[in-house]
């Protein structure tokens, strides 16, 4: 075929009407699009392409059934060539296969997977080719392909001659996986009618494959008078009509000789042209309708159901991974801050003399004068930072909630005594200067006043951070940014870099993987002893492909364009998953290579 690059939905399709359209299709898309964020899944939308490319290939109609039944002599009556070798004796003992091509020529797949191709004349020169074939290497030979070019329904479908099921094991084993794989089947019954073994393989298949049509030939039918064959004939149908779409009676024999002869008379009484108008109708015209239907229940829909779990995975990872906002104004960093993303103001959780646990804060908050509280913010460092102040007048009063005691966010501040807290505004300078009252908030009632500084009250420690970069990372203002979407805290510099307020400077080392693990264990950037090696899923959300490096570089400053190690070993031992920062591709390769190295910390 030559239309195997148009999808499929859009073209105009002569042999038949669509089932509805692949969700696959839906799926490919969604997939291309979180491709870019989330794990190396080329594999998956290579196997969606797989299995939509798959609708394209020929159906694959089997013949098989109990040996000497008659198969290869059908077969070669549907194509009106004496290819296949026939004989009294047992003769088919590979898989032989008639498909489309442009050439004359036989493919003869190896059992070691090797392929070899032979060239052949006309029908009696494949015939002695196969036989030959077969007569002296069929063990090591898995099938034989005949391509027969000028048929156009070869191109289609693909005829396959099996030997007969009752046959030696390693030929049933062959035939028998045939089937398991057939689209269509082609069941050849000898005269006698159905056997046990016929009847067994028969509803097998089905079981299997409720999609796929099975076409029951009662064979040798000329060996029969007409009582014979109208009792056999009604005696399959019994057995099998459950099972099967159509019981038909043929003599291939007839029908092969006539067709040499030009015979009409034996044509006639081999009943061939009924069964080859069956197949016209119910086989090839709905070759497509039929064709989706097999290959949508075979293929797609074990796929889509992987699709709809892995989906489902990553709409709950996302949500886990999206930043949590507490009542839509604290971003919850996970140390026991929050940002208010009205302003930009990292706010400690706690009061001064409590402690963060990890959830909530813990143990008595302690009183300060005014010079007290700010002494102890000074001597802060909480989360790795030295700029903890009291918030200004202002600052404090915009976290007043009314309506509530405590009058503060209890989520985003659990704990809060519902008392005083110093602010760092003294009172105005001015006539009424009174040097010693600095202002409080008062979080019974949410008030704002002064008090004497040698009063004691709460404190509540406050530093700025800068306003986001690009929307997506924060800037923490320390060398490390917030990524928004992830919730990760980012080093803004590749290790060996150093961070100098404004970019990052000196040169990113390289590191073999065992000594980026080291160099990750020892760090300590801003007191933190969490620093990380990404996984590769968290390395691949830096990737932006627009540019070189591939990632955003005001937010990492100084990248360079090369490769980066995450933390992720892959499945081949001692190779591990990178990202590469010139194109932004994923790969693996082995750990003793010298990369770069950028730490995460929070999440996971
Ligand atoms: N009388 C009669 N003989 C037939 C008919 N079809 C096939 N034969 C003969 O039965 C023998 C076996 O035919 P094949 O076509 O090789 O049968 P097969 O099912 O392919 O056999 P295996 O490949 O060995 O399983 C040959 O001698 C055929 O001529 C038929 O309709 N009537
Ligand atoms: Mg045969």
């Amino acid at each position: 075929m030559t239309d195997h690059h148009i999808d499929p939905r859009f073209r105009n399709e002569p042999y038949g009407y669509h089932l509805d359209i692949n969700p696959l299709y839906g799926y490919r898309e969604q997939l291309r699009t979180i491709l870019a964020t989330v794990q190396p899944h080329q594999d998956l939308l290579n196997r969606i392409d797989a299995v939509l490319k798959s609708f394209d290939d020929p159906m694959r109609v089997v013949v098989a059934g109990g040996f000497n039944a008659g198969k290869s002599t059908f077969l070669n009556a549907l194509v009106n060539q004496r290819i296949m070798p026939t004989k009294a004796v047992r003769s088919t003992c590979t898989v032989n296969l008639l498909q489309g091509g442009t050439r004359r020529e036989l493919v003869i797949h190896r059992c070691n997977g090797q392929l070899e191709q032979r060239s052949y004349q006309n029908e009696a020169d494949a015939q002695q080719q196969i036989d030959a074939l077969m007569k002296t290497e069929h063990k090591t030979i898995a099938q034989i392909a005949v391509c027969c070019p000028n048929q156009s329904f070869l191109e289609r479908f693909t005829l396959i001659d099996t030997p007969g099921l009752d046959h030696n094991a390693r030929d049933s084993a062959a035939s028998a996986a045939e089937v398991k794989n057939a689209d269509a089947l082609i069941w050849v019954l000898h005269n006698k009618g159905a056997e046990k073994l016929d009847y067994e393989q028969i509803v097998q298949f089905r079981t299997a494959n409720p999609d796929s049509p099975v076409i029951l030939i009662l064979n040798q039918v000329d060996a029969l008078e007409y009582d014979e064959l109208r009792d056999a004939l009604t005696a399959t149908q019994n057995k099998l009509n459950a099972h099967v779409a159509v019981v038909l009676p043929l003599s291939a024999k007839l029908a092969s000789e006539g067709q040499a002869e030009k015979n009409q008379t034996k044509l006639d009484a081999s009943y061939f042209y009924d069964l080859r108008n069956y197949l016209q109708h119910y086989l090839f015209d709905q070759y497509r309708t039929l064709q989706e239907k097999i290959r949508f229940q075979r293929c797609s829909q074990p796929l889509i159901a992987e699709l709809q779990r892995f989906f489902n995975d990553v709409a709950a990872q996302q949500q886990s991974n999206a930043p949590i906002i507490i009542n839509h104004r604290y971003q919850d960093l996970g140390d026991g801050t929050v940002i208010d993303i009205l302003n930009n103001l990292q706010w400690m959780r706690c009061a001064l003399g409590q402690t963060w646990n990890g959830k909530t804060c813990t143990e008595e908050a302690k009183t300060f004068t005014w010079e007290g509280a700010k002494g102890a913010a000074n001597s802060t460092h909480h989360a790795g930072h030295n700029d903890w102040r009291l918030p200004t007048g202002v600052e404090l009063g915009k976290l007043v909630v009314h309506g509530q005691n405590p009058t503060i966010d209890q989520q985003a501040f659990p704990n809060t005594p519902n008392s005083r807290f110093w602010s760092s505004s003294q009172r105005d300078e001015g006539v009424f200067t009174t040097k010693n009252k600095s202002y409080y908030v008062e979080f019974n009632d949410g008030g704002i006043d002064t008090a004497k500084m040698d009063d004691t009250n709460y404190a509540r420690l406050v530093r700025e951070t800068v306003a986001p970069i690009e929307q997506r990372y924060r800037d923490l203002g320390d060398g490390t940014v917030l990524d928004t979407q992830t919730g990760l805290q980012w080093m803004r510099c590749a290790l060996g870099q150093t961070w100098d307020g404004k970019t990052c400077v000196g040169k990113a080392r390289k590191f073999d993987w065992s000594d980026a693990n080291k160099a990750t264990i020892e760090n300590r950037y801003l007191g933190y002893s969490d620093w990380r090696l990404p996984t590769i899923d968290e390395l691949k959300t830096l990737v932006i492909k627009e540019q070189k490096p591939t990632i955003d570089q005001q937010a990492f400053p100084n990248t360079p364009s090369s490769w980066f190690w995450s933390g992720s070993p892959s499945d081949v031992s001692n190779y591990v998953w990178y990202v590469y920062f010139y194109n932004g591709y994923p790969s693996s390769n082995y750990l003793g290579n010298g990369y770069h190295v950028r730490l995460v910390r929070g999440r996971q």
